[in-house]
């Protein structure tokens, strides 16, 4: 009988259906109910995206598999059996109900991964913690994966969806210098900065990693997706940045959204549908790369991650 290893695949979680958007909402607000008017804004939002309702869901679970797979393909360690749980943040499988059923399964040792590549205390710090609590409490001796930014496979799946759309820029008879690349991620609020948080370091490795491999001189990095909260945010945000841009004659624009890993609400409808309308107002071509989805190089790069992390128990 091989040895069972679990693998916690954590990530943001969406609601099941249009009626689940307010219990999801609530509890991204942590418990506090939407009013109706942030209610229908963020339905309309769903309701607006193309791919699908509610693409997360398929690509998350698409992903846990495809990470499954990958790790028992691998031939590192042919006596283990690893099995993948899902665990999400606002929506069931809850982070804790993935760690349960572990528990249930039997399987008292285990790593945790998060689907997003850069750490923040507010984003991957955040799933970790309650993973450990959860763990702690049934026994599960869980590791967690901090980051993966800068994973080689990583950066070459990366790099090649910014090479492919370069392409289509000079297709499209665009020259290829003349392209401003920007890298994107969700912003946070501004105070993770005084905790000396590493995410926007991290982020920066990763942009200029990538700029490096593709030959790509011409970049810069802008926040997406920022919170509707009365705190300030980390800025310079997309929409602005594309405003000034237009204003330094920049014509053509290729969004690299590095910080988000499948098609979702943030890149289908911030990036494709309104920054798409702030571009065509300020006359510029915009394209944004291909998600990650189930790429190999990226089910490789969390099999790696995980293996690696598994191994220094040993
Ligand atoms: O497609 C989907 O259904 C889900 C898309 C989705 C992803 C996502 C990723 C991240 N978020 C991060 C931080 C915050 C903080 C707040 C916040 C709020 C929202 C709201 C929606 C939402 N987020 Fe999200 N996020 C996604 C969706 N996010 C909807 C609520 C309405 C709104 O503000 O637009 C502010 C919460 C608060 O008030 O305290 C902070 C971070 C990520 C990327 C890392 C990760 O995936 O964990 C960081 C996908």
């Amino acid at each position: 009988v091989k040895n069972k290893v679990g693998v916690l695949v954590m990530s943001y979680g969406t609601p099941e259906s249009l009626e689940g958007i307010e219990a999801y909402y609530t509890h991204i607000r942590r418990g506090h109910a939407p009013s109706p008017e942030q209610l229908k804004e963020l339905s309309d939002r769903y309701e607006a995206i193309v791919g699908g309702v509610f693409p997360l869901r398929e690509n998350t679970n698409r992903q846990v598999s495809g990470l499954q797979d990958t790790l028992n393909q691998d031939n590192r360690h042919p006596e283990v059996d690893f099995v993948c749980y899902q665990g999400l943040k606002h929506a069931a499988p809850f982070i804790e109900d993935g760690v349960e059923q572990m528990a249930k399964d039997g399987i008292t040792e285990a790593v945790g991964i998060v689907l997003a590549p850069h750490y923040s205390t507010m984003s991957v710090g955040s799933y970790m913690k309650r993973a450990q609590e959860k763990a702690d409490e049934l026994g599960v001796h869980i590791r967690f994966v901090h980051n993966y930014h800068l994973h080689p496979k990583l950066i070459e799946a990366l790099s090649r969806r910014v090479s492919a759309k370069l392409d289509l820029f000079e297709e499209a008879g665009s020259e290829r210098d003349k392209v401003r690349v920007l890298f994107s991620a969700h912003s946070l609020p501004e105070k993770i900065l005084e905790l000396g948080d590493p995410y926007p370091e991290q982020l920066l490795e990763t942009s200029r990693a990538v700029a490096e491999q593709t030959g790509v001189t011409s970049w810069q990095f802008a926040w997406q997706s920022a919170g509707r909260t009365s705190v300030p945010w980390l800025g310079p945000d997309i929409l602005d940045t594309l405003r000034s841009l237009s204003k330094e004659e920049v014509k053509d624009v290729l969004v690299a959204p590095i910080g988000f890993v499948s098609d979702h609400l943030e890149v289908l409808y911030d990036l494709d549908i309104e920054a798409q309308e702030v571009s065509k107002e300020l006359d510029m071509r915009l394209m944004r790369i291909d998600s990650l989805n189930s790429d190999p190089l990226y089910m490789e790069t969390l099999c790696d991650a995980v293996i690696n992390e598994w191994e220094k128990d040993k």
